[in-house]
């Protein structure tokens, strides 16, 4: 097979789901960290490999590809994965589900609440503007949660379509476990405790997020900053 080989840093939201899912398969990947916090993805070296200045970026060959959502896409149909099915309407679901974190949950969860926490850089300024925001995009997010948690995975499924893992659950991963290292408290959804324990509980999880547990810490439950601010997000 033509080489593969992916960009990415190992605390990364959209970098985690593809590592955890190429070392699921097994795939042989030149492994190249590109170090966010020292800005190496705005030098002119990475600029060039991705003008959005962002990982993963895969790359097969002289094929070039970013997007955390469609490099999973394209590396599932490489190996012909079950976590991406033929089928068209099948297929269509872990579309579906995956654009759902990819866009709904990603802005609340991820970038709205977990990030302005995490990095310094997503930080509103001031401590009032950061609580403010906070405690306008907390509802936002724990509302999103709740879907995912009786509507999406509900008391019966394994994973968030079904029986089967799917692309969409690695993607999901990265967003939850962040929102997560960000402080939100899991309690009131115990489908999506339960979804969340299932996927911790792969051997790849731990290999491919052993770095970023170490950042940030497991299953930590604190408290994000007091949410006392009234305001827009
Ligand atoms: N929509 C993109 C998002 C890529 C992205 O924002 N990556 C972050 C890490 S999770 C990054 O590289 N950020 C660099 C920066 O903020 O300077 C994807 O899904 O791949």
């Amino acid at each position: 097979m033509t080489s593969l080989r992916l960009y990415h840093h190992p605390i990364s939201t959209s970098s985690r789901p593809v590592m955890m899912f190429a070392t699921e398969h097994r795939l042989q990947i030149d492994h190249q960290v590109v170090d966010l916090f020292s800005g190496e993805q705005h030098g002119p070296a990475f600029t060039a490999i991705n003008p959005n200045q962002a990982v993963p970026v895969l790359e097969h060959g002289v094929f070039r590809l970013t997007e955390s959502s469609a490099i999973l896409k394209y590396l599932a149909d490489l190996v012909e994965s079950d976590a991406y099915p033929i089928d068209a309407r099948e297929r269509a679901r872990v579309n579906e589900a995956m654009d759902w974190f990819n866009t709904g949950l990603s802005r609340e969860l991820a970038y709205g609440f977990a990030y302005p926490q995490l990095f310094p850089n997503h930080a509103r300024p001031g401590a009032e503007a950061q609580a403010a925001g906070l405690a306008c995009v907390r509802p936002r997010a724990e509302r999103l949660l709740s879907i995912l948690d009786a509507s999406m995975i509900g008391p019966d499924r394994r994973f968030v379509l079904g029986e089967r893992i799917t692309l969409a659950d690695y993607l999901g991963l990265g967003i939850v476990t962040v929102g997560e290292a960000a402080g939100m408290d899991f309690t009131p959804w115990p489908n999506l405790r339960r979804w969340l324990s299932t996927m911790k509980a792969r051997p790849a999880y731990a290999q491919t997020h052993a770095v970023f547990t170490g950042a940030f810490g497991h299953a930590r439950t604190r408290n994000a900053m007091a949410l006392t601010g009234e305001g827009a997000c």
